[in-house]
């Protein structure tokens, strides 16, 4: 029987006050691919000092380890990723269900992954690899064909510009930002510019201040107006186009009036570690995507090439296993196009997403002995049916004081999360 509960409010975080067509594919893909990588890729993680002892780092190896430039620029010269392959990636991506991807085009170390014009610090002119091939063309192209978006990260710290650190050579540098961005927009045509590095302290323009952020921000819409840009391009501003960008965390709830997305690594590094293997699991994955949906956010889940160009193979069985398990029964409805499911606490039992009159519950710590999950919500709203997503499993739903009370027959069926599917009526 429909029971009357306490359901999903009206605040920002479920109602979406985001009409803006710019960020719309944004909040309805939910997952991401992120790839680092760059000359710091070639290192794959170590650095033999001179006197034989070894320094390990990732994409701050150049910074960490000391490396003298002359020396970082010389390996640079030996990189040659001949075995990237942007439709391996984006087949990766989509084989995991992420439905954008955004590469570092330039780290802090300032090295383009693109043929620049601005300087020859980049993967033409400064490297071993094929001087016909620019792998964000390939990228772009790859992506296009198999339909989903492509986004660029851009550091504006710049390790390698001598003109970045002080006060009267920056503006030069700021140039040289602006026209590779231009580059940037104008030849690869991205849907999305991800922003890092304006919290540097050698920027002289330091905190970079929300008219160097706004200025730079109205440049980009001018040259693309649906361009969605992170919240690093230098203000904190809560408005539309741009969004939040925790790091290596997923906020314990939704942000109210703000979109984001959490950034995080799949072993201990952003860029290529050739020591680390300390992999989380998909169940850890899959469980993070479905925290983060529940909260109104996007995952962005990062992969870091090698020195020849290939995702390591752990990663790409991780997420082969997460796409797996959002194909399997629809369960991926509990992720795109879903939001913050309008509880008043997080359950300690999983989470609970909403998309139109569906609430996903996904469970991930099964009641023991007949026991119910409570779902404690905002306002009034009818439970109209109840099902176990890829079982036969009966759901009994009764209200319960501030709440209601869910009660799955048998077992857990999934290991990850089992999702009950609550069709409701949203009521006022
Ligand atoms: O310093 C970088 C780091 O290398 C990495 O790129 C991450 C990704 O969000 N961002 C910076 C730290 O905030």
């Amino acid at each position: 029987p429909p029971a009357q509960v306490a359901g999903p409010g009206t605040d920002y975080a479920t109602d979406d006050p985001f009409t803006s067509d710019r960020t719309n594919w944004f909040r309805q893909d939910r997952f991401g691919m992120f790839i680092h990588f760059g000359s710091y890729s070639n290192w794959e993680g170590e650095y033999r000092r001179p006197d034989g002892s070894v320094c390990r780092n990732a994409e701050w190896i150049k910074r960490e380890c000391g490396i003298p430039m002359d020396a970082y620029e010389k390996q640079a010269a030996t990189f040659n990723p001949a075995d990237f392959d942007a439709k391996a990636v984006v087949k990766a991506a989509k084989d995991a269900g992420m439905r954008y991807i955004v590469i570092t085009s330039k780290h802090h170390e300032g090295y383009a992954m693109w043929p620049t014009k601005v300087n020859s610090w980049n993967l033409r002119d400064h490297s071993a690899f094929d001087k016909n091939r620019d792998i964000l063309a390939e990228l772009k192209q790859a992506t296009t064909a198999a339909g989903i978006k492509l986004g660029f990260y851009y550091s504006i710290w710049d390790w390698h510009d001598p003109d970045f650190a002080s006060p009267t050579t920056f503006p030069k540098y700021e140039q040289r930002m602006y026209a590779q961005l231009k580059e940037l927009v104008d030849g690869y045509h991205p849907d999305l510019l991800w922003f890092d590095g304006e919290w540097s302290t050698e920027n002289p323009h330091n905190p970079w201040s929300e008219r160097d952020g706004e200025r730079l921000e109205s440049y980009l819409h001018g040259l693309s107006p649906d361009l969605v840009v992170n919240n690093r391009v230098g203000k904190r501003r809560v408005v539309d186009g741009d969004y939040g960008t925790p790091e290596q965390e997923i906020p314990a709830a939704p942000v109210d009036g703000q979109l984001w997305e959490s950034c995080m690594t799949l072993n201990d590094h952003w860029g290529y570690a050739r020591y680390d293997q300390n992999w989380k699991s998909s169940t850890t994955l899959v469980r993070n995507l479905l925290a983060t949906t529940s909260r109104s956010g996007n995952y962005l889940l990062n992969v870091g090439p090698d020195a020849r160009g290939r995702i390591p193979q752990p990663s790409v069985d991780r997420l082969r296993q997460m796409g797996d398990w959002l194909r399997t029964s629809g369960q991926g409805e509990a992720v795109y196009g879903a939001r913050y499911g309008g509880l008043v606490d997080e359950p300690a039992w999983g989470s609970v997403s909403r998309k139109g009159d569906k609430l996903y519950a996904a469970v991930t710590q099964w009641p023991s002995g007949g026991a119910a999950l409570h779902l404690k919500a905002r306002t009034a709203f009818d439970v109209k049916a109840a099902r176990v997503l890829g079982s036969g499993q009966q759901v009994r739903v009764t209200k319960a004081g501030d709440g209601f009370d869910i009660r799955p027959s048998g077992a857990a069926t999934n290991a990850v999360a089992t999702v009950v599917e609550l069709t409701v009526n949203p009521g006022p």
